[in-house]
């Protein structure tokens, strides 16, 4: 690459012949997008195969990162714009009659994953192999992604996604290289000339085959590979077929596919779900498994291991990587316990990304020991020589010990898990970080601060800005000159265009032109006309309470109850936008989803703000949706209570497509007030020390509602019949104590301060050139949210890599 165009013809003709025995310009768009694909996979393959020969050659140490979640998104783009080919491809499909952009749309969107944490396991993917680290994903190859979000009446349906139906042509699968996990049974332990073995007997064995996705980098040579496992029955039963016990052999069939066909779709609590610990022992035993095997064939011993891989914990979903590296350490390859922990420690390490407690894994011991039985022997181990070191360190704090302990209360809890073993730790902003080491996590932090430390999260932005937003690119192209493709720091010279009238006043047009675009799509999807001169105002996230989707709502009634009051009540025009998918058994959020789309209808065709608000709820939230609605944002609500967000990363992306941020000092947001400066950012609301006190002196709601009778009419619009359902639970979660604490989210305590920041917002905003400024500085102090900042840290403060 690049290749001259006849080269690529006689490529996909190639392939067009293989595949279907016709040439190339005679496919069909469906055809074409598989010939597509499969030459660019193949070409990727071999760029990999090149890349990794070379590095491990010269015994470079190398990172796996393992995550239960990659939200991959589109594939075709993102490939062809890091290998600079996309002009090529353009031109040489043009000549055989086809449209890129045709086969763009066709590219499924691989939701395997839930939200932030999942995009950013691909974000650092992305941002690892463009600066040339051998690095390697591993999760699981869901047959069903993250559901699709139908709206019906209102109220969110879920329906199956079945992404690999065209996701598949990403995929290689490796028969060869299978592994065998294995589930339930009991332990047998004896001795052998003096050496203690063990092994299971009864137990259920699935086969786990690899599938490698190939990850590009931008402008370099390098290849790196996600593997996702594909849980299958083993080999046919041929004994119990013979015996005539067809149904039970096709029964275990069943029940090892179940274990990779969908993704939970939860990120708000724990279910103790038996299928979902079967699948993270998959995959964690099988890519141990492989990751052991690999590094034996290469250096045919483990005393080195701990200098040659890193393995990172993408939150504690795949904390059984701790007793797992343990169990293939000492059962398999006979070290000892002591060999084995010490080099456990040295190479796992561990990102917690939330402090709500309902997220904070933990199973139940009698789950965990029927499902694991091996496993759970040496998570007692461990926690038996944990509560011996910490009974030393604070004898008779016996609270203390059972809190900092793995196994309590007939539960393991993975966080301490991970606490106990890791040697490096981290959160995921500065704040985070702070809360955890002087919170949750601060009887680990006083034994051994050392081990801990922040790196604030960061995104592709090559992805969320360059190929998202390409009429922002192309003119900080000419603007600026390439050096921001590569270093997003570079992005910092737009600051000395800001009193440039005319660059202002092109960005203003962009902006316009992409508000056209996310109008048009709203006129298509949802059948209702926006004002590209309005204010959009874009809320984009998983729907939380934490979140507080609902204060920006009880904000918009209140401006429909403002504007029915007073037809002069000034007002500058806002589209409200928001896309959210709620856990499908999360019935207060699902009741908000339902709450946003009665408004949208009662205001979207009240008279009275018909012309001045509108409210829109875009279905189906995923990554290439965000990647339309992002560039068109002219506001970016990031709202939750502070404390909540650990970083969130949907306000990196707006931000650098010159979104103004309106948001809590919560999460990353500390970061980017810090970043662009008080001006160019609008803070509200209580800090994470006053919701501390307030919620710790006893919040009490009717304090807020009885200072604001316009907030008194706004919860009264809850139930009044007005709009058209009535949300008597929503009301009750605000007012009283039947969801545990009133309004534990404190919407109602920073309503004010909200409903203050929008007014000054919308005074802004009729100053273009003041706006467009402040939207200016947002793009210009991006900077420091670049994925490609974050892995370095990674790679130099947690892993240890070499460049
Ligand atoms: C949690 C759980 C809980 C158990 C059930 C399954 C499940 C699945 C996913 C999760 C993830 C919750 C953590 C998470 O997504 N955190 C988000 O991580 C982002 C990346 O660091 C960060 O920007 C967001 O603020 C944080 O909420």
């Amino acid at each position: 690459m690049p290749l001259p165009t006849f080269e690529l013809t006689y490529k996909l003709n190639e392939i067009s012949s293989r595949l279907f025995s016709i040439s190339f310009n005679n496919t069909t768009d469906i055809q074409a997008y598989k010939v597509v694909c499969t030459y660019i996979k193949e070409l990727l393959a071999k760029k990999q195969t090149e890349f990794y020969n070379s590095q491990i050659k010269k015994e470079k140490k190398q990172v796996y990162y393992m995550s239960m979640e990659f939200l991959v998104g589109t594939s075709l783009k993102n490939n062809l714009f890091n290998l600079g080919v996309e002009k090529l491809f353009f031109k040489v499909l043009s000549e055989n009659g086809k449209n890129l952009n045709d086969l763009y749309a066709l590219d499924p969107d691989a939701g395997l994953g839930n939200g932030g944490l999942g995009r950013l396991a691909c974000c650092y993917m992305d941002s690892l192999t463009t600066q040339n680290f051998v690095a390697t994903g591993f999760s699981i190859r869901y047959e069903f992604g993250i559901f699709k979000q139908k709206i019906i009446d209102g109220w969110q349906m879920e329906f199956p996604d079945n992404w690999l139906d065209k996701g598949e042509v990403w995929l290689r699968p490796r028969e060869d290289d299978a592994v065998y996990v294995s589930f339930g049974g009991e332990t047998e332990e004896w001795y052998e000339n003096g050496h203690f073995k063990t092994k299971l007997k009864n137990c259920k064995t699935v086969k786990a085959i690899p599938y490698d996705m190939f990850i590009t980098g931008y402008n370099t040579k390098a290849v790196n590979k996600l593997v996702l496992w594909s849980a299958v029955v083993p080999d046919f039963d041929m004994s119990a077929f013979s015996r005539g016990d067809y149904l039970r052999s096709l029964e275990q069939n069943t029940m090892a596919e179940v274990i990779s066909k969908v993704l939970y779709p939860a990120d708000d609590h724990t279910e103790g779900k038996r299928l979902r610990l079967k699948q993270q022992y998959l995959l964690c035993s099988a890519s141990l498994q492989s990751i052991v095997n690999f590094h034996l064939k290469k250096y045919k011993t483990l005393s080195n291991i701990e200098e040659k891989i890193a393995i990172h914990i993408n939150d504690t979903h795949p904390a059984l990587c701790v007793p797992e590296l343990m169990r293939i350490f000492m059962d398999e390859h006979d070290l000892s316990w002591d060999e084995a922990f010490l080099k456990c420690s040295k190479i796992l390490t561990y990102t917690n990304h939330t402090v709500m407690s309902e997220a904070l894994e933990k199973w139940s011991v009698e789950l965990f020991k029927t499902e694991l039985p091996r496993i759970y022997k040496i998570t007692e181990e461990i926690n038996r020589r944990l509560v011996k070191y910490l009974s030393d360190i604070y004898p008779n704090d016996y609270k203390k010990i059972d809190y900092m302990s793995v196994i309590s209360d007939g539960y393991v809890k993975m966080y301490n898990l991970c606490l106990s073993c890791c040697h490096k730790i981290n959160g995921v902003s500065a704040l985070h970080t702070k809360i955890l080491t002087e919170g949750i996590f601060k009887d680990y932090y006083n034994i051994d601060n050392a081990r801990f430390l922040n790196v604030t999260n960061g995104i592709a932005y090559r992805r969320w800005l360059c190929q998202a937003n390409p009429n922002l690119s192309n003119y900080l192209l000419k603007l600026l000159g390439p050096g921001f493709l590569t270093d997003c720091n570079a992005l910092s010279e737009l600051k000395n265009h800001k009193n440039n009238k005319t660059v202002l006043t092109d960005l203003y047009t962009i902006k316009q032109q992409n508000k056209a675009a996310l109008a048009k799509y709203i006129s298509q999807n949802n059948g209702i006309k926006v004002d590209i001169n309005s204010v959009f105002d874009v809320q984009i996230k998983r729907l939380h309470e934490y979140k507080r989707q609902l204060l920006n709502v009880l904000h918009i009634l209140y401006l429909y109850i403002r504007l029915k009051e007073d037809k002069n009540f000034h007002i500058t025009p806002k589209t409200f936008i928001f896309g959210a998918k709620a856990s499908a058994g999360y019935i207060m959020a699902k009741q908000i989803i339902s709450l946003i789309n009665s408004a949208a209808e009662l205001i979207n065709n009240s008279p009275v703000t018909k012309d001045l608000i509108k409210v829109v709820f875009l279905e189906d939230y995923r990554v290439s949706l965000a990647e339309k609605i992002i560039p068109a944002a002219d506001i970016s609500e990031q709202i939750s209570l502070a404390g909540k967000e650990a970083s969130g990363t949907g306000n990196m992306k707006l931000m650098i497509n010159g979104a103004v941020t309106l948001g809590t000092l919560d999460g990353a947001n500390v970061e980017i007030l810090k970043c662009v400066g008080k001006n160019n950012i609008y803070i509200f609301g209580n800090t994470e020390k006053q919701v501390e006190e307030i919620l710790s002196s006893g919040y009490n709601v009717f304090n807020y509602i009885n200072k604001n009778p316009y907030l008194k009419q706004v919860l009264n619009m809850l139930v009044s019949g007005e709009l058209n359902k009535r949300f008597p639970d929503i009301l009750d979660s605000l007012t009283t104590n039947k969801y545990g604490i009133a309004d534990r989210f404190l919407n109602l305590a920073d309503f004010d301060s909200y409903v203050l920041a929008q007014e000054e917002i919308s005074r802004a905003y009729e100053n273009k050139e003041k706006f467009g400024r402040m939207s200016l500085m947002n793009i210009a102090n991006a900077g420091l949210f670049s994925a490609d900042r974050s892995v370095l840290e990674y790679a130099f403060n947690i892993w240890d890599l070499k460049r």
